[in-house]
């Protein structure tokens, strides 16, 4: 068995069902050979996204289906092909995703020689594990780490580079792969005392939830210690669904922009208890204000007093971490807290229907150009959140669409802005769609971010993938309206040009453009047609500059 053959094997046995890639990569034949297809993208960043997107919906929507979740995978020629994946992978390192890159390498001999791209070197900085094989008979030990890198502990890619010569080489030997299985840390007894009795002291506790919620598969015990507390829960931006945000409990997630009612609840917390989340200072995340004590849960101790100081530190998985609080909470919970219960929801409700109040004009505005708010309030009272997963893009949409989308399933929102590369969501979107075929999903970009990565689309529609694009054209940069003063009044430096329905017809993909609001609805309920046929669609809605955002703030939030 020759090294590709090897690989896939291995591949297969971890469930492995399509390869996203570009040639050439002798994994892509070893795979088809055995029934792994393979998604040849448009360009490699895509490719990586891709696998990306999968990863997110295998963990956050299989888990809770009861499957073992599957790790993404993606296969490049070694240079230019591993080069131009670059964007992808840093994009998954920022995001903490945990994917598979298998890139062609440079023969051993030429590994020292300049101009050499060393994916392993380069790489590293932006891996859990970056490793080089030097002999076939080295892949199931290196393949064995970067899986456990991958399962264990915060996520992140792993990258094994294969040179030239491996590729041909005979492996010598059995292989008996198992299924690497998770390794969970549990949490310290003690402190789970003190954070139980922390929380018992508090006077407006708030549950801020992170992504690795959805990892964990945490959702339900993460209802249940809401519940049970009681105390409201928000969620960071890749967080978002990790709690149902049907839930009267729910508080909704944030970027730079936000529902009031996190807002108005994180500036009456006096303790945050942060589970399954970072807490990185990030201008796309939420910060937590001075004045409030931190318990911090995590499962990658050096987050803990990285950028906030913890009052307390709990290492361990969330799921058991929250098990474990709940445990001490029931022998010590009084009677009262079930009408403490009612009369927070009770508060959140009020703050959230003047909210929506205040932003009714805009979820249902006539404006044209196309106010984005009203495509929007359209999307959420013609979808079922339980039925969709959705992601924005980097610029304005992501301000606008996070904020008011109700996300009730785990996995139904793709959050991200760790790092906030235009054209993302695409690549995102294909691959949710391969790991939840029977979902919509959807995407939101704009003008500039379809510009980044479009041509993908065509990877949509050559596989029959049934991804819903919707691109905001506006025209113009409206995120970069601040810093392109002089710029845009001498040189027009804002504008962009394009006709995206030209475009994707042009690609196979069968699109509306929407210039008149009204004309959405019908242009969506086409859309969901097509989509359900195994085929793209994109619609394009001519909007308004926009820069109005739900940002009720609160300082250091
Ligand atoms: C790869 C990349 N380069 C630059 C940026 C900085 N950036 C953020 S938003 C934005 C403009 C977004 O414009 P568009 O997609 O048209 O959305 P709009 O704000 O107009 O709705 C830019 C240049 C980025 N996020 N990613
Ligand atoms: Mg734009």
């Amino acid at each position: 068995m020759k090294a590709a053959d090897l690989v896939a094997h291995i591949l297969k046995r971890e469930g492995t069902e399509f390869l996203a890639c570009y040639p050439r990569n002798a994994i892509i034949e070893a795979g088809a050979k055995i029934g792994i297809r393979p998604i040849l993208c448009r360009q490699e960043r895509v490719g990586v996204g891709i696998a990306d997107g999968y990863t997110r919906v295998s963990y956050a929507i299989g888990q809770t289906n009861g499957s073992q979740p599957v790790n993404g995978v993606f296969a490049a020629q070694a240079g230019p092909g591993i080069e131009n994946a670059f964007p992808g992978i840093a994009q998954a390192f920022a995001e903490n995703v945990p994917i598979l890159i298998l890139p062609g390498g440079a023969g051993l001999s030429r590994q020292n020689q300049h101009p050499t791209f060393s994916a392993v070197d380069v790489f590293r900085p932006i891996t859990k594990i970056a490793a080089r094989a030097h002999s076939v008979q080295e892949l199931p030990d290196l393949l064995r780490q970067a899986y456990h890198a991958m399962r264990s502990g915060r996520g992140g890619p792993a990258l094994i580079e294969i040179p030239v010569e491996v590729w041909g080489q005979e492996y010598q030997g059995d292989i008996d792969w198992q299924r690497i299985a998770p390794v969970k840390l549990a949490p310290d007894r003690e402190a789970i005392k003190q954070a139980a009795e922390m929380l018992l002291a508090a006077e407006n506790p708030l549950l801020w939830a992170g992504q690795g919620i959805l990892y964990a598969g945490a959702t339900a015990n993460l209802v249940e210690l809401a519940e049970l507390l009681p105390a409201g829960v928000m969620t960071t931006n890749p967080g978002k669904s990790a709690f149902p945000e049907n839930h009267p409990l729910a508080l909704g997630a944030s970027t730079r922009s936000r529902p009031r009612a996190l807002a108005e609840k994180m500036r009456q917390a006096d303790l945050v208890l942060a589970i399954g989340s970072s807490l990185t200072k990030t201008p796309f995340g939420p910060g937590v204000p001075a004045d409030k004590s931190i318990i911090h849960a995590t499962n990658e101790p050096s987050d803990i007093n990285k950028d906030y100081r913890a009052a307390l530190g709990i290492v361990g998985d969330a799921t058991l971490v929250i098990e474990a609080l709940i445990k001490e909470l029931k022998n010590k919970a009084g009677d009262e807290r079930a009408g403490r219960r009612q009369e927070l929801e009770g508060e959140i409700s009020e703050i959230n229907k003047s909210w929506r109040a205040d932003w009714q004009d805009h979820l249902s505005s006539n404006e044209e150009p196309i106010n984005q708010y009203r495509i929007i309030g359209e999307l959420m009272s013609a979808v079922d959140p339980a039925e969709t997963i959705i992601t924005h893009d980097s610029g304005s949409p992501r301000e606008q669409l996070l904020p008011f989308w109700q996300a009730s399933q785990p996995g139904g929102y793709m959050g991200w802005g760790k790092s906030t590369q235009l054209g993302y969501g695409l690549g995102l979107n294909i691959g949710a769609k391969l790991a939840a075929p029977e979902k919509l999903c959807i995407n939101i970009m704009g003008d500039s971010a379809i510009g980044m990565t479009g041509m993908d689309l065509e990877t949509a529609a050559r596989y029959g993938i049934g991804i819903l694009t919707i691109v905001f054209n506006n025209g113009i940069m409206a995120a970069e309206r601040d810093v392109l003063i002089k710029a845009d009044e001498k040189y027009g430096a804002m504008t962009v040009g394009g006709n995206y329905t030209l475009v994707a017809e042009g690609l196979g993909v069968a699109t509306r453009r929407v210039e008149h609001p009204g004309d959405f609805f019908a242009a969506l309920e086409e859309a969901q047609k097509v989509t359900a046929t195994d085929k793209p669609f994109l619609i394009e809605c001519m909007v308004k500059e926009g820069h109005d955002f739900s940002r009720d703030d609160v300082a250091g939030l």
